[in-house]
């Protein structure tokens, strides 16, 4: 197991920093990975993206540029190094650890690019993955205490200080002045108005693991370059807890075998953990969030 993770301290702020999940040998393949998608994004051919003018599943074709790329396990964007890295050591002892479970129980779930949009500055709203803005403070704690069973995080490839938190959100739910600065879809003039948020700066191979549920934003510079690997992991405890906020990224693609038969042992039955999560949901649950 990885010494260097403080667990209690990932309990307490709800997010911790960990430096170098990439060995070396692999980072310049993943960048090489990254630069390919990038390019097929924003060139069209790729059209899973994030589209500008649109914060939250499901995403459009309304606007050209991009702030992320969706999907980079799937098999037709012909780039192993995403699935290798998803399933590698470094990353699953993380998360085995995180949450506390064996490698038996893990879930494959997300595993999507965060990039600089290149024509227009974008912000994401203050916001909870999978809370909605207008939830009361009872129906936040509610939430809050049943999101115990899944970790996300994001990789820097380039330094990166696009996410802003409030430490210790996953926990309580929001005082009255954070209500009143995260309750409409407009995203923030200043990020650092919201009381109690701090900036997450990640240098290169840093990565930032979160509870999704702390209250936070991103704020997107067209001018700097972002490459920001950006997943989440479950585990089988948490029952249907989490379908929603995995199923509505859209994931029927990760149900073919075409997409199994490429993954090692490991990947295969974290993925059939997804997806007999997928199967055991009936109906569509909708999305976490309005756009
Ligand atoms: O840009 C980021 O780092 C955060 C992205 C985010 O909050 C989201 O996709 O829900
Ligand atoms: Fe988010």
């Amino acid at each position: 197991m990885t010494a260097a993770i403080n667990k209690a301290l990932y309990d307490e702020q709800g997010y911790i920093i960990v430096p170098n999940l990439i060995p070396p040998e692999k980072l310049e393949a993943l960048k090489e990975a990254c630069e390919h998608a990038i390019a097929k994004t924003r060139t069209g051919s790729w059209p899973h993206r994030r589209t500008v003018g649109r914060q939250f599943p499901p995403f459009d074709d309304s606007n050209p540029d991009s702030w992320g790329v969706q999907h980079l396990m799937h098999p037709d964007l012909e780039e192993p190094a995403f699935a290798e890295w998803y399933t590698s050591d470094a990353l699953i002892n993380v998360a085995k650890e995180l949450l506390q479970c064996n490698e038996d129980e893990l879930q494959m779930e997300l595993f999507n690019l965060l990039i600089n949009p290149l024509e227009h500055d974008f912000a994401l709203r203050w916001h909870r993955d999978d809370v909605r803005e207008n939830a009361t403070a009872e129906e936040e704690v509610i939430a809050l205490e049943r999101w115990t069973h899944g970790v996300q995080w994001n990789t820097a490839l380039y330094e990166d200080s696009c996410l802003y938190l409030v430490p210790k959100t996953h926990k309580l739910p929001r005082t009255e002045l954070q209500r009143a600065q995260s309750m409409t879809q407009a995203p923030p003039a200043s990020p650092l108005d919201m009381p109690g948020a701090i900036q997450v700066t990640l240098q290169p191979g840093e990565s930032v693991f979160y509870n999704n549920n702390i209250l936070h934003c991103g704020a997107y510079n067209s001018k700097q370059r972002r490459a920001t690997l950006h997943g989440c992991m479950g585990d089988t405890r948490g029952g249907s807890t989490r379908a929603k906020n995995v199923l509505q990224h859209g994931l029927l693609w990760m149900t073919e075998d075409r997409f199994r038969d490429r993954l090692n042992e490991r990947g295969k039955k974290m993925l059939q953990a997804l997806v007999d999560m997928k199967e055991g949901v009936k109906g569509d649950l909708g999305y976490s969030q309005v756009n």
